[in-house]
């Protein structure tokens, strides 16, 4: 959009008067940014509107993102930028003596997701309205969203995050559009007299959904998109004899909370009643929208929309959109399975065991009598189908039903006409392993859509600095299609453009440095090697390895001081879930490794260990640009893709990592030399657990630096964790080492090393990170949701 910067100082000086009654002088930070955000909010309502008329009269096709997480961070930066007006305000703000960063300090984090599943779905919201494609989020709005974490001893501990306390400017409350979900009671099926059979229900519970929509802004274009998230409230005409406390209790829970789970699945009720709530919720207004605009035959709704299942949360979409065209459409069950399943899509994001969601079959009943009907039926009509063609085993290994639970991923599979995973390492485990069993039934419902990143957040918004160097070398495209980055392998020998990039890491990395003096208290030397590991805590993804080396090089420093080794200060953020007592049992450890060195004199600021606290996304946007080294160690083929890989190659960081999920793509893209790769291949793990011959003890008795580190666990040497040690020992002894840790860490240490060596020379190192950069393209999430758009949910980009 056009503006001024007369223009916008006027507004901005307005909205202050008319919002809060006070003037620059007197206005807090607070009350800067509501009314900042609130200019911001005009300037686009217009092109929401004028999106929103354009959509409902060309009545093109539109998709459906349905999600329990989202994980946005703040957005004024964000629309900003994708009005084309962040330099403009930022500028006009300083001449009124006003400086925008420290504005949008006060914006909260909206984090309504845990990790890398909740940020995908908001980095393919940007995504879906920058490349101009028609689609919409569907989710909860929780009233509090994944929790703050406070480090305090060196445990994990958790506050609430009410991150609504200040109201939510961009978001708009729709009562309008509210619709009911219904729950529990007795359902029988009647004839209606014209022999079809309907169903009528007796004592349900009812829930008023409450949509919210946020404008999702695209980036200098027309588009903006929605954002629906909704809110449960108790209905207003409910029945007096409902009208109690309980029942309000009760029904605000639905929206109240997150589960702070990361890929792992809590089998509580509550959890399913939520998971209902939004996919019904979302489905209606779907429906309604649609009678609404098209006034076509619903018969006909698969070619007006696409309904995407981001990981199985959302799997009861099969059976309430089966339920809302057999029972309220009166459409005949063949034609409205044959249409459901061409409107639905599913993503899967992990093969952990532990992730999967299986429903006990008596609790799905008792909550949703109707659904499990359904459920029942569908697998019923299709074991009796599927029987007589493929043999009783291949029909047992996928039914959903099946030991009394409702299998989730197979609800998804059957009930869509597209599979994919996430990076194509992910996405052969399933068909040739995980979900081998489906592939053979449904081989062309089967395929990948590597992830991506919402560049523009992840460079633009968060890395000025080297922004403006890729601005000076290659121009600005880039800006508009980060394939164009290519654009600067040609400079890999251009010193002056080498140390530009070098330049720019340094005022990156001070950056950092700075705050984590301000909430560590530690100072960290900015020349030293800036190792990042910031990610969820989980066993998988193998923080105790990076742990294990730091060990290592601790005791070769003590065992000869004069060592010369390159300064390293190792970096993590992470949160464990709240129930996940190992995970938090390495925080503790992490924090107390961290003291013991950092405290040590004869280490000086050869190494430092820092835990930054409540890693979140705008800690993310701080401390990925200056990241000169990304830790991506998973045990292979235990993390999907991962996306921090993608947001560390784009700040121009080298990766330390396994050959697991995206790692790989990142690697050969990048080219041969330019990351650090070690460890186990996903074919050497599962020949490992074909054989079941992996013997951690043997290494620990037979390697002695692992020895050692291990007793440093046991033996005091690691001060005050005298619970946390023992555990940690024993799971990578006694318990044989899950993750293979032990089996990785020679390769790892050797890895390590090369890595020392080529920060050595500086300019090989920054013409690596070049090369990173340069080809980081494909790991735009543009490049993702295009796929997504042509492959699977067959919509069309506005021109
Ligand atoms: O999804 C990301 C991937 O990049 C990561 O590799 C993957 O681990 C992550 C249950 C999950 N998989 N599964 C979850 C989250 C919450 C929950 O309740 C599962 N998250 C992932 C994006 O594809």
């Amino acid at each position: 959009m056009k503006l001024s910067k007369k223009q916008f100082k006027q507004d901005f000086e307005e909205r202050l008067t008319s919002k809060f009654a006070t003037d620059i002088t007197k206005a807090g930070s607070q009350e800067k940014y509501a009314a900042l955000a609130s200019v911001v909010k005009h300037y686009y309502t217009k092109i929401w509107a004028d999106d929103n008329e354009y959509k409902d009269e060309t009545g093109k096709k539109q998709a459906y993102y349905f999600s329990i997480e989202f994980l946005p961070g703040k957005m004024l930066k964000s629309n900003l930028l994708n009005l084309g007006i962040l330099n403009t305000v930022r500028e006009a703000l300083a001449e009124l003596g006003i400086n925008l960063d420290e504005v949008a300090e006060s914006e909260p984090d909206m984090a309504i997701g845990n990790g890398g599943l909740g940020r995908l779905a908001s980095c393919f919201m940007d995504s879906l309205a920058s490349t101009g494609l028609p689609a919409n989020g569907n989710g909860i709005r929780y009233r509090y969203g994944l929790f703050k974490q406070k480090i305090i001893d060196g445990y994990q501990v958790e506050l609430p995050d009410s991150w609504l306390n200040n109201g939510n400017p961009w978001e708009v409350r729709r009562a309008d559009k509210a619709v009911e979900v219904r729950f529990g009671g007795e359902v029988w099926l009647e004839d209606d007299g014209k022999g079809n059979l309907l169903p009528h229900y007796k004592n349900q519970e009812r829930v008023l959904a409450v949509p919210y929509d946020t404008p999702m802004v695209g980036f200098e274009n027309t588009t903006v998109n929605n954002m629906c998230l909704w809110r449960s409230e108790v209905p207003q005409d409910l029945d007096p004899k409902f009208q109690n406390l309980e029942y309000m209790r009760q029904t605000s829970m639905l929206s109240a909370e997150l589960y702070p789970d990361d890929s792992n699945y809590d089998g509580r009720l509550l959890r399913l009643k939520q998971e209902y709530f939004f996919v019904s919720a979302g489905l209606q207004r779907i429906m309604r929208h649609y009678k609404s605009t098209h006034k076509k035959d619903v018969r006909n709704i698969a070619d007006y929309i696409a309904v995407h299942i981001n990981d199985t949360h959302p799997a009861l979409c099969v059976p309430e959109f089966m339920r809302i065209l057999v029972d309220e459409y009166g459409v005949g069950w063949n034609r409205a399975w044959d249409t459901t399943v061409k409107v639905m899509s599913y993503t899967n994001h992990t093969i952990l065991s532990e992730a999967l969601e299986k429903w006990p079959e008596d609790m799905v009943k008792h909550l949703l009598p109707r659904i499990y009907q359904i459920i029942v039926e569908i697998d019923r009509r299709r074991t009796a189908e599927l029987l007589p063609k493929i043999g009783a085993t291949l029909v047992h290994n996928t039914r959903i039903i099946r030991d009394g639970q409702i299998h989730m991923a197979h609800l998804s599979i059957i009930g869509s006409h597209s599979t994919n995973g996430v990076a194509k390492l992910h996405s052969d485990l399933l068909k040739d392993v995980e979900l081998h069993d489906f592939y053979e039934i449904y081989p062309e419902r089967f395929n990948n859509k590597t992830n991506g990143i919402a560049d523009r957040r992840w460079i633009q918004i968060s890395n000025e600095r080297l922004s403006g160097v890729l601005d000076e070398t290659i121009g600005t495209s880039w800006r508009h299609d980060l394939n164009d980055l290519v654009k600067l392998e040609v400079y890999k020998d251009d010193e002056s453009v080498l140390e530009c990039l070098q330049a720019a890491k340094y005022d990156d990395k001070l950056r950092l440095a700075a705050l984590i003096k301000e909430r560590n208290g530690i100072v960290v030397n900015p020349d030293a090697i800036f190792d990042v590991q910031v990610k969820r805590l989980h066993a998988y993804k193998r923080q105790l390895l990076n742990v294990l080396h730091i060990l290592k090089l601790y005791f070769d420093l003590k065992d000869e001081p004069e060592l010369d080794v390159v300064p390293r200060v190792f970096i993590f953020g992470a949160k464990a879930a709240p129930g996940y007592h190992y995970a938090k049992s390495i925080i503790k450890a992490i924090n107390e490794i961290a003291n013991m060195i950092n405290n040590d004199k004869t280490i000086a600021d050869k190494i430092k260990v820092v835990f930054m606290e409540n890693y979140n996304v705008s800690l993310a946007e701080l401390i990925i640009p200056a990241a000169n080294v990304g830790e991506q160690i998973s045990l292979a083929s235990k993390e999907a893709s991962g996306t921090s890989n993608m947001k560390f190659m784009l700040n121009g960081a080298l990766t330390m990592g396994t050959l697991d999920g995206a790692n790989i793509e990142i690697f050969e893209a990048a080219g041969e030399g330019n990351n650090f790769v070690f460890g186990l291949t996903k074919d050497e793990v599962y020949e490992y657990y074909r054989n079941g011959n992996y013997n951690a003890r043997d290494i620990y008795e037979q390697n002695p630096i692992v020895h050692r580190i291990l007793d440093a666990f046991i033996d005091g040497t690691i001060p005050n964790i005298s619970m946390e040690g023992p555990e940690i020992f024993d799971s990578l002894t006694t318990y044989n080492d899950e993750y293979f840790v032990l089996r990785d860490f020679n390769d790892y240490v050797r890895a390590q090393k090369e890595l020392e060596t080529l920060y050595r020379d500086k300019k090989a190192w920054t013409q690596a990170s070049l090369m990173n950069i340069a080809n980081v393209g494909r790991f735009s999430s543009d490049r993702t949701v295009k796929e997504y758009a042509d492959d699977i949910w067959h919509i069309k980009a506005k021109k």
